[in-house]
C-alpha cells in the first residue's frame, strides 16, 4: 500500500474507543431482541419481529456511514432487521434512546414516540436524523428512497445520498425494477442494499429469487456492484466506506450485496423462534477477535456455552458487557410495562395533517381559461413558491397527453421531468422525494386507468400521517385525467373515484371548474398531506365556470390569451386565489329535489335540472368538488329543504363512492326517497359509440331518478316517516 494510502486508511478506521462503542451497541441488540424472544414466548407482547445475527454488519455499516455522511446529506428507509444499524446510526448523531424508544413500540404503549401504538415495532421513523418511515410492505423502502436521491437533486444538492435495506427475497419484487430504473435514469445517488440471508420466510432463493447475479444486474443499469459478507466486521467496514464514498462523490446507484447474514430466531415471532445454534455467530466471532486484537477484555465478551432449553441465555454466557445491558434491558422493560395504553379515542387523531385555513375566492361571470391552462398557471405557482416538481409520463416536451403541463419545460426545465413509463415508479419516487421538508411532489399519472399498479402507493400515503402519529408528512398532489370522453374504450374512460375514496387519510378532489382546479390546486400546495385530483377529461380544453382572478378581460386581451393557451403557454393568474377543501358548491339553487354530483356529471346534472324545470321541477345542483371528506352539511342542509336526493357521477353506483353519499343521506334521513345513478355495473365501456352511450351516464338517467323521488310518496307504517321541514313549516 503507498504511504498517502495507507495514512487515509488509517485516519478512516475505526479507534479502539469506536470498537468498544460499536461492540456495546450490538450487544444492547441481541439482549433487546432475546428478551422481546421472551416476551413473545409468554405472550406479553403479540408480534415481534428482529434481526439477531444482523448486529456486526450493522453497527459497522452504521460507523461506515457516519465517516462519509450525515442526517443531513443522507436519508434511509431501513429493514425490520436493521435494529442495531438504526440504533449504531442514532447513537454516533447523538439519540441514545433507541432502547426504550423501541421497547415502547414493542409493547404499543401511549407513550410510543414512533407511532403512539399504531405500528409494529422497527416501524421506525426519526426524520432529524434522516431514518425515513419504514412500512411494513416489503420493497417499498425501494421506491421511497429512490425519491428520497432524487429529491436531493431537485433542491440542488450535489452531495446528498439515499439507501434502501431489504431482503433477498424483496428482489423478486416489481419495486426493485422500479427503483433501479429510476437509479439508472436519472443517476441517483441511491445505494440498495440487499441484506442476503438466503431465505424469505420460508422460501428459498431457489424458490424465489429470479435475480441469479446481483453483479451482473447492477452492471445491466449502469450501477455499481458492491459485496461484503455480513459476518465480517472488517470487510463490511471497509467495503460500506468505498461504496459510500463512490455513491456521494459520482452522485451514481449501486447495489451493496450483503451475504451470509445468518437468522437466529426463525423469521419472526409467528414462527418456531429458538435460537438456532446450528449456525455460527457473527457477535461470538467479532468479540473473540477483538479480545484478540486486546480491545476488550476476555471477561467483556459474549460467548457460548453447553445449556439446556430453548432460550438464547440457556445457551450464552453473556460476559460483562452483556451483563450491563441485560440489567438496562430489564430496567427498561419494567419501566415500560406500567406505562399508559393508548387512548382509544386517539384512532381519530392525525388522520389528515391540518387543513390549510383559506378563504374562498369568490368570482362572477365566465372564464376564458380553459381547465387545462388554469392547472397550468397553477402549477407555475407551485413549483415557483412551494419548490414544486412535477414527473410523469411525456408531462415536459409534449407537455402532457391532455395539455395540462404545456409550457412549463420551457419556464421550468429542471422542474418538469420526462418519467420512465412506470406509474409505481412515478408515484413512489414522488412519495419519497415529499418527504423533504418544503418540497412539494406533484406526479402525473397519464390516464386514472393506469394508476392500479401504483395503488400500494395511495394506501401507503393515506396511513402515513396517521401511522406515525402525524409525524410524517408527505406533500404530494397526484394529478390525474379521469371520466370517459368518447372513444376511449375500457381503460382511457373509466372514472374510478370510489377505488381512492375508500382510502382513508387522502384528500380527493375532482374540481370541475377551471377556477376550482386553480384554486384547490394551489391550496393543495399549501397542505402537508397527499392529494389526490382526478380532472374531468371532457374538461381540459374548455374554459368552465367564473372567471379566474388575474385574468384578462379587454377584448383584444381575451383573443390573445385564447390563442396563447391554446398553443400550450401559461397564463399568468393572482396567485392569490383559493378554493378551500371539503366544500361543496352550490351549482344551481332549487326547492324540489337535490341532485349531487362530481367531475363531468356536474354538466348532465344541469342539464338534466334544466329540462327538469321545463316539466315543473326545481332542482339544486351541489357539486361536491372534494370528494373526501365530503362536505356532508351542504348536503344535509339541501335535502332538508328539498326532501328528495339524486346522486350523480360517472363512477358506477355499485359499491362505489355514489351509494356512499347516498347511505350517508338515508342514514341521517331516515324514509328519504333518494336514488344513486352513474355509469352502468358493467366491467367497462365498450369502444362503440353506441356501447359507450348505452353505458355512462345520462341527462336521462339523472331526469328519471329526480321524477322517481319526485314523485315517490314518503309514509311509514304510523303515518309519515319523515317530511321536508317546509311541509311541517307550512
Ligand atoms: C409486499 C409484501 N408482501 C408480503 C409480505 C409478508 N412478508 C413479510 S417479510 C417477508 C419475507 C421477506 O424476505 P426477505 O426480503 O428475504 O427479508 P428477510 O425477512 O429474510 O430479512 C414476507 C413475504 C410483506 N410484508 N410485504
Ligand atoms: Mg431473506
Amino acid at each position: 500500500m503507498a504511504q498517502t494510502e495507507a495514512d487515509a486508511t488509517a485516519q478512516v478506521a475505526p479507534t479502539n474507543e469506536e470498537l468498544v462503542h460499536a461492540y456495546r451497541v450490538a450487544i444492547r441488540s441481541r439482549t433487546t431482541e432475546e428478551y422481546i424472544v421472551r416476551l413473545v414466548s409468554r405472550g406479553e407482547v403479540k408480534f415481534a419481529i428482529w434481526g439477531p445475527g444482523e448486529e456486526v454488519h450493522g453497527v459497522a455499516t452504521a460507523l461506515a456511514l457516519s465517516r462519509v455522511l450525515s442526517p443531513d446529506n443522507f436519508g434511509f428507509v431501513p429493514h425490520y432487521r436493521s435494529g442495531a444499524l438504526v440504533s449504531m446510526w442514532l447513537e454516533l448523531n447523538d439519540h441514545d434512546t433507541f432502547a426504550l424508544d423501541l421497547m415502547r413500540q414493542q409493547f404499543s404503549k401511549a407513550t410510543d414516540e414512533l407511532s403512539g401504538g399504531r405500528q409494529m415495532v422497527y416501524h421506525q421513523h426519526y426524520p432529524k436524523h434522516g431514518i425515513l418511515p419504514v412500512q411494513s410492505p416489503v420493497g417499498m423502502q425501494l421506491g421511497k428512497a429512490a425519491g428520497y436521491a432524487k429529491g436531493f437533486h431537485v433542491l440542488g444538492r450535489t452531495d446528498g445520498v439515499a439507501m434502501a435495506i431489504v431482503g433477498d427475497g424483496t428482489t423478486a419484487e416489481g419495486d426493485m425494477h422500479e427503483a433501479m430504473n429510476a437509479a439508472s435514469v436519472w443517476k441517483l445517488p441511491l445505494i440498495i442494499m440487499v441484506t442476503d440471508n438466503n431465505i424469505a420466510i420460508s422460501t428459498t432463493p431457489e424458490e424465489g429469487r429470479g435475480i441469479k447475479d446481483l453483479a451482473a444486474y447492477a452492471r445491466a443499469f449502469g450501477l455499481e456492484h458492491f459485496e461484503c459478507s455480513g459476518r465480517d466486521f472488517d470487510d463490511v467496514y471497509n467495503t460500506t466506506l468505498a461504496m459510500a464514498g463512490h455513491v456521494k462523490d459520482n452522485q451514481s446507484g449501486v447495489i451493496m450485496h450483503v451475504r451470509d447474514m445468518p437468522r437466529f430466531n426463525g423469521h419472526s415471532s409467528a414462527a418456531d423462534v429458538t435460537f438456532d445454534l446450528s449456525q455460527d455467530d457473527p457477535l461470538v466471532q467479532w468479540g473473540e477477535q477483538l479480545v484478540a486484537r486486546g480491545v476488550l477484555a476476555s471477561e467483556d465478551i459474549l460467548r457460548r456455552k453447553q445449556g439446556e432449553g430453548r432460550d438464547f441465555f440457556a445457551h450464552h454466557e453473556a460476559g460483562r458487557i452483556m451483563e450491563a445491558e441485560i440489567d438496562n434491558i430489564r430496567s427498561i422493560i419494567s419501566q415500560v410495562r406500567s406505562e399508559p395504553e393508548p387512548d382509544p379515542a386517539s384512532i381519530f387523531d392525525h388522520i389528515y395533517a391540518p387543513f390549510p385555513n383559506v378563504t374562498e375566492t369568490v368570482s362572477d361571470g365566465s372564464t376564458n381559461i380553459t381547465y387545462a391552462a388554469a392547472i397550468r398557471s397553477a402549477l407555475d405557482h407551485i413549483i415557483r413558491d412551494h419548490n414544486g416538481v412535477i414527473w410523469g409520463q411525456d408531462v415536459g416536451r409534449l407537455g402532457g397527453v391532455m395539455t395540462a403541463t404545456a409550457g412549463l419545460k420551457a419556464k421550468h426545465p429542471e422542474r418538469v421531468i420526462d418519467a420512465p413509463l412506470n406509474e409505481p415508479l412515478i408515484v413512489g419516487t414522488a412519495m419519497g422525494a415529499s418527504l423533504h421538508p418544503g418540497l412539494t411532489a406533484l406526479p402525473e399519472v397519464q390516464f386514472g386507468d393506469y394508476v392500479y399498479n401504483a395503488f400500494h402507493w395511495l394506501v401507503y400515503l393515506g396511513n402515513l400521517h396517521w401511522s406515525s402519529k402525524g409525524q410524517a408528512r408527505a406533500s404530494l398532489i397526484l394529478r390525474m385525467p379521469t371520466d370517459p370522453f368518447g372513444g376511449g374504450a375500457i381503460y382511457h374512460s373509466m372514472s374510478n373515484d370510489g377505488y381512492f375514496s375508500s382510502i382513508p387519510g387522502l384528500v380527493l378532489l375532482m374540481p370541475s371548474t377551471s377556477l376550482d382546479a386553480y384554486g384547490l390546486l394551489l391550496t393543495a400546495a399549501e397542505y402537508d398531506g397527499p392529494v389526490v385530483i382526478l380532472e374531468p377529461k371532457f374538461a381540459y380544453r374548455l374554459a368552465l365556470g367564473p372567471r379566474v382572478p388575474g385574468e384578462p378581460e379587454a377584448t383584444d386581451d381575451v383573443e390573445s390569451l385564447k390563442k396563447s393557451t391554446m398553443r400550450g403557454d401559461v397564463p399568468d393568474l393572482d396567485p392569490s386565489a383559493r378554493i378551500p377543501f371539503s366544500k361543496a358548491s352550490i351549482r344551481r339553487s332549487g326547492n324540489d329535489v337535490t341532485i349531487v354530483a362530481w367531475g363531468r356529471a356536474v354538466y348532465t346534472a344541469l342539464d338534466a335540472a334544466r329540462k327538469l324545470e321545463a316539466e315543473g321541477t326545481d332542482a339544486e345542483v351541489i357539486d361536491l368538488r372534494t370528494l373526501v371528506p365530503p362536505d356532508l352539511d351542504t348536503v344535509y342542509a339541501s335535502v332538508e329543504r328539498t326532501g328528495r336526493l339524486v346522486v350523480a357521477a360517472e363512477d358506477r353506483p355499485f359499491a362505489g363512492f355514489v351509494r356512499s353519499i347516498q347511505g350517508h343521506v338515508v342514514e341521517r334521513f331516515s324514509g328519504m326517497p333518494t336514488r344513486a345513478v352513474g355509469q352502468k355495473n358493467v366491467p367497462g365501456i365498450g369502444q362503440s359509440p353506441t356501447l359507450e352511450k348505452a353505458t355512462v351516464l345520462t341527462v336521462a338517467d339523472i331526469v328519471d331518478a329526480a321524477n322517481e323521488v319526485v314523485s315517490t310518496e314518503v309514509k311509514g307504517s304510523s303515518g309519515f316517516a319523515w317530511m321536508p321541514r317546509r311541509y311541517l313549516e307550512g
